[in-house]
């Protein structure tokens, strides 16, 4: 608790007086467990002799407590996503009631606490039922579906929700899910797939971000997903450079110009002229995933530093200077100047406790190293959510790997805030 108040205390003396929030994320198959049709990733666990899903953490029961105890904890903005499968179980076109009344269940709940939801639309459940019948994110067809799925979710709960995203995380679905990692679903992987999927992806959100643009008068946009690379010297600065390129210009570029980045041309399929009109008009505002920075040498590898502290999960490192070095890349290269969220950032902790020193170390430097950006004239970062309120899901990792900042008892389901929660709890109330 000592630690907590010192850090807090000088976070205090950081504070800018500009309207910024803290908020917190989570996504449907991560959490909800329960009642819904078959995704891509109850089919990819299964076959590939994974940890399953099983009720996650059982929110579908339990949302109301939950809901209660973001509440308590001091939280405002909750980012969360709607699961195609519950929405659609069986087959393309056939609503469930059960499903849809849920999420009415869940965002009423949020309005009894004035807590805004930021909704993301996919994020990574597709039907499997897709994916068998169309080749999910492999064939165009996909695009004119999800649209149809995102007009049904726009008229349901456009009245309750002002704040949209599309896909989270093109790049980790094109990269792990369909290309050269491939250690997500649906694991169908070439480098010809990884961009086939990423063009597919940036139609489906170009279309529906469009729809939802000239027809609601809320905010939209795309979540995406970026390292910081670090340059480790002159040399190696144009390794780093492209692989910001192929990671977050690939998606970046096409929204911002129509186009991908021209170091991946040859690999990509160039857009029509009324798609590149579709993209640019796709969006009013930028989340942005960011978790961990890599050093790039002048022959393109990747190291860390001794003095960043490595995380439960092995990619992720506690490098909070990443998050600024983004900023200003998406500020002073891509000029982005219409507001960016930053819609997931967080820590897994090895050997993770209540006492969550480390997550607390980690959610502390980046929340700092953000509000130096606004005071250093960066004025577009309207938030940010720690990823994730929960312990959950992790993916191909299971149960092993934990974000939460509210421990999760797997057992019998109780909810235990780490001291992480308590420390945010502090930082929202001194009104940022
Ligand atoms: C994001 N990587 O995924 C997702 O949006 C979340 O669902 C997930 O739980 C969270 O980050 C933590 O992993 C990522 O390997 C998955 O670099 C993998 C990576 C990054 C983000």
């Amino acid at each position: 608790m000592i630690f907590s108040t010192i850090l807090i205390l000088f976070m205090s003396t950081l504070s800018n007086g500009e309207k910024f929030f803290i908020g917190t994320a989570t996504s449907s198959y991560q959490i909800e467990g329960w009642n819904k049709g078959e995704s891509i990733w109850d089919n990819y666990t299964a076959t590939h002799h994974l940890h399953p899903v099983g009720n996650a953490t059982n929110f579908f029961a339990t949302y109301k407590s939950d809901i209660a105890l973001m509440n308590q904890l001091g939280f405002k903005d909750f980012r969360l996503s709607i699961s195609w499968t519950r929405i659609m179980p069986f087959s393309w076109g056939e609503v469930d009631q059960e499903g849809i009344d849920f999420y009415h269940a869940v965002l009423d709940e949020c309005a009894k606490y004035k807590i805004t939801p930021y909704v993301t639309l996919y994020h990574w459940d597709l039907p499997q039922y897709i994916d068998t019948q169309y080749n999910g994110w492999l064939h165009e067809s996909i695009v004119p579906l999800f649209l149809e799925y995102s007009k049904l979710m726009f008229k349901e709960y456009g009245h309750k929700v002002k704040h949209w995203m599309t896909i989270n995380e093109p790049l980790t679905t094109s990269n792990q899910g369909y290309g050269p990692v491939c250690n997500f679903a649906p694991g169908k992987c070439s480098n010809e797939n990884r961009f086939i999927s990423a063009h597919n992806q940036l139609l489906a959100h170009a279309v529906v971000g469009n729809y939802y643009k000239h027809h609601y008068d809320g905010q939209i946009g795309i979540v995406l997903n970026s390292n910081w690379m670090e340059p480790m010297n002159k040399q190696s600065s144009y390794h780093a450079k492209f692989m910001m390129d192929d990671s977050l210009g690939l998606f970046l570029e096409p929204i911002l110009y129509g186009s991908y980045p021209e170091s991946l041309r040859g690999q990509t399929k160039p857009f029509s002229a009324h798609e590149k009109e579709l993209l640019k008009d796709s969006y009013t505002f930028l989340g942005i995933n960011h978790y961990t920075t890599y050093i790039v040498n002048e022959l393109g590898q990747t190291s860390t530093s001794p003095d960043w502290f490595p995380a439960q999960s092995t990619w992720l490192y506690d490098a909070p200077r990443g998050i600024s070095e983004l900023m200003y890349y998406l500020h002073d290269y891509y000029h982005v100047q219409f507001p960016i969220l930053i819609t997931e950032c967080g820590f897994s902790q090895r050997n993770d406790s209540i006492l969550d020193l480390e997550r607390v170390h980690y959610l502390s430097g980046y929340i700092e190293q953000v509000l130096e950006c606004t005071r250093n004239g960066i004025d577009n970062i309207l938030g940010f959510f720690i990823w994730s309120f929960l312990d959950n899901f992790e993916w191909s990792s299971g149960y092993n790997e934990t974000f939460g900042i509210v421990h999760v008892n797997f057992e019998n389901y109780a909810r235990t805030p780490k001291l992480s929660a308590e420390t945010v709890k502090e930082i929202i109330a001194m009104d940022l």
